[in-house]
Parts: structure tokens; C-alpha cells; sequence
């Protein structure tokens, strides 16, 4: 059996071991306090929810497994989660929800921080026994790496008082964008929640999206995790939806970001990375006016890449600028379809998780500058 080690501090060092999803039995869980956040009003998703369509599941998993293949035909080795019977109903001592979601996105569940593969406290309750799915692979990495930290965040209970009621009741797009940069989400500050998905690593520093899933006690709690880390708080008032960092703010290799240019960072927060000489430069525009239908993403999933090394990218195969642009910052590109998968939960990146990439924890922010630091 190959020698298996858990360790993994950012999104671009060489790329040795990687979870890809998989989407079968993948539902569209019923609505709750906060998914609602995720649909948009003129979502073909609306009042529909259940088992998503069989085609539909064969061609994501078609998809997934040529991401499978492709990566390891470059020596790059994959494992795959155990999906379970997503349509079951949920019942806590706080909550019950009739359906759950799908493990085609392992990187909302599993944030990778060096030796340490933890699981998220989810605020969706449809996604309260995701990380079952994940479960046999943990065990394994446990039995075979005697060095891998498996861990669990606090389980969030979820009740009412996680969610502030009737927040999506009549809401526009203009007063979601006023919610976002007010910092005024869905989630609460009952109880530490936050999704992986929001959470970027760039060795000593974690970036994290303050938006509907991710709240700031869920951040507060991460810092005393990871006491030798900097945890820094960072929103995109430009975002209707802010949920997932992933297709928003994106490093490529050391000293470059993509930013969504519908998503800025502001200005304030833009410091820490123009003091410590990262470019922040705009992402191409994506290639597709829609979503795919029954798809919770926006199209901007066209700069949600998935990098090999500092030199070499997954990007998926339609995103003809997105590809342009990659190839002009210098990087070889590798097209991956993946239109198909993107309802299921997202694109390149959303749809892996890191188990191991070479190289270690480095200091990228040696400046610390105000302004973002939690404590
Ligand atoms: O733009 O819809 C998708 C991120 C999924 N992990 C967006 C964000």
C-alpha cells in the first residue's frame, strides 16, 4: 500500500493526493432557513426539491470521473468519498429536514490546514451528516498516516436561533448587496458556523469570507484552533449571494490573486496583500450568460480553477477567457469539462479537496497589516 501522508497549507503548491466527489444520489434538499440564501428568485430551482434526475447524476458522474482519470494519469494520486442515501429525512433533538444534499463538493465539508483534515460546522441542515460520506477515507488516512489530525469542528445545533427569520421575505437584489456590505447575513452569531468552502489558505494566514454560511464566531473559534495561524475576516460587498470564496477570490501561485470583478475587495482589505507584494488582478469574464439549469451556482464557477502547481491549472473546457487569461498569466492549461457536474455543487475546486501537496507553511504576509485580523 503506497505510504499516505495528510498535509496541505495552500491551493497551489504540487498537488500529490486530492479527494474528488461523486454525485449519486444527489438531492435538492427542501427548503430551510438557510438555503433559501442560495436560490435566487428566478431560479428554475424553486419549489422543487428530491432525488435531481438520474441523466443528470450519470453525466456529473462522467465528468467527475474524467477529473479523476486526468489527475492520475499526471501521478496525482485520488480517492473518492462514499456517497450515502442522501434522500433520508433528518431528525435531530433540534431540527428535522426531509432530504439532504450530496457529496459532489468535498471542499465545502473538508478544510485541509497542514497534518489537519477538519470537518466544517455547516449551517445548511440539509448537510448536517455530509461528512459520513467522507468518513471511510478518514478512517483510512487515520490507520495509515500516524501523523494526520482528524478533527470536527463543534457540531452546530441549528435551531431558529441560528438564522434570523424572514430574511429572504421580498428581497431584492439591490437589498441583498446592501445586506452583504452591511454585514448583515442570514446566519447569526448564536453559534460558531462556517463552510470550508470559505475558507482560503495561504500558509500562515487563512482568508475568511464573512457571508451566509460563514459567521464571525465560526471564524473566532478557527483562531483558537489554529493558534499559530493569523485568521483574517474578509467580505465582497459586490455579491448578491456570499457564500463560498471559490469563485470570488483566487490565488494562482505565490504573489497572484484573480478577483471576481463584480466582487472587489475593498479597499481597506486590499492592504495586507499590496503590503506584502501579492497582485490582485481581475478575473476574465466568464464565457456563459446562465447557470446550467437546477444549478445554485453563478457563472463566475468559470474562475473556480483547480491548480496542479504554480505552473499548471484545471480550468473547465467552455471557459474560453478564463483559459486565454491562465495561459497569458503563464500557466499550461489543462480543459476539463465540467458543465454537467456544476449543478451537483460547484466547479473544479468546489468539487476536490486536498489531502497532500508538497511544500510547507510559509509566511506570504510577513507585514501584517490591520484591518482584518481576527482575535
Ligand atoms: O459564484 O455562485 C460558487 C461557489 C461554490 N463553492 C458562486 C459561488
Amino acid at each position: 500500500m503506497a505510504a499516505t501522508t495528510i498535509c496541505s497549507w495552500n491551493d497551489f503548491d504540487p498537488l500529490q493526493h486530492v479527494i474528488v466527489g461523486r454525485a449519486d444520489h444527489t438531492c435538492i434538499p427542501p427548503s430551510e432557513p438557510a438555503t433559501e440564501a442560495k436560490v435566487p428568485k428566478d431560479s428554475d430551482m424553486h419549489g422543487l426539491w428530491g432525488p435531481r434526475p438520474l441523466e443528470t447524476v450519470e453525466r456529473a458522474n462522467a465528468e467527475l470521473d474524467n477529473l479523476a482519470n486526468t489527475l492520475e494519469q499526471r501521478g496525482i494520486r485520488v480517492d473518492r468519498p462514499t456517497p450515502i442515501q442522501w434522500n433520508q429525512a433528518v431528525i435531530t433533538p433540534d431540527f428535522h429536514t426531509t432530504a439532504m444534499f450530496g457529496c459532489m463538493p468535498p471542499r465545502d465539508v473538508l478544510l485541509t490546514v497542514g497534518r489537519e483534515i477538519l470537518c466544517a460546522p455547516m449551517s445548511f441542515r440539509c448537510r448536517y451528516f455530509e461528512y459520513l460520506a467522507y468518513h471511510p477515507l478518514m478512517q483510512r488516512y487515520f490507520d495509515e498516516d500516524p501523523l494526520f489530525r482528524w478533527e470536527q469542528a463543534p457540531r452546530p445545533r441549528l435551531t431558529d436561533a441560528s438564522y434570523q427569520s424572514g430574511y429572504f421575505d421580498e428581497i431584492t437584489i439591490e437589498e441583498r448587496l446592501r445586506r452583504t456590505a452591511a454585514l448583515d447575513f442570514v446566519t447569526t452569531e448564536h453559534e460558531p458556523l462556517f463552510d470550508a468552502a470559505d475558507i482560503l489558505r495561504l500558509g500562515q494566514d487563512l482568508f475568511c469570507q464573512h457571508g451566509l454560511t460563514t459567521n464571525r464566531r465560526g471564524m473566532q473559534w478557527l483562531q483558537r484552533h489554529f493558534p499559530d495561524h493569523r485568521v483574517h475576516s474578509v467580505n465582497f460587498p459586490g455579491d448578491p449571494y456570499p457564500i463560498h470564496i471559490d469563485a470570488t477570490f483566487v490565488p494562482l501561485r505565490p504573489g497572484l490573486i484573480i478577483n471576481n470583478p463584480q466582487r472587489r475587495l475593498p479597499d481597506e482589505q486590499r492592504k495586507i496583500f499590496a503590503g506584502n507584494d501579492w497582485q490582485i488582478v481581475n478575473a476574465a469574464p466568464p464565457a456563459h450568460q446562465q447557470p446550467p439549469p437546477l444549478c445554485y451556482s453563478s457563472v463566475w464557477l468559470s474562475m473556480n480553477v483547480l491548480i496542479i502547481d504554480h505552473k499548471t491549472v484545471c480550468a473547465e473546457a467552455s471557459e474560453v477567457y478564463q483559459l486565454e487569461q491562465l495561459d497569458r498569466l503563464g500557466f499550461e492549461v489543462i480543459p476539463v469539462p465540467f458543465r454537467h457536474a456544476y449543478p451537483f455543487g460547484g466547479g473544479l475546486h468546489c468539487a476536490t479537496a486536498d489531502v497532500l501537496r508538497r511544500g510547507g507553511c510559509d509566511d506570504f504576509f510577513p507585514n501584517q497589516i490591520p484591518g482584518t485580523r481576527i482575535n
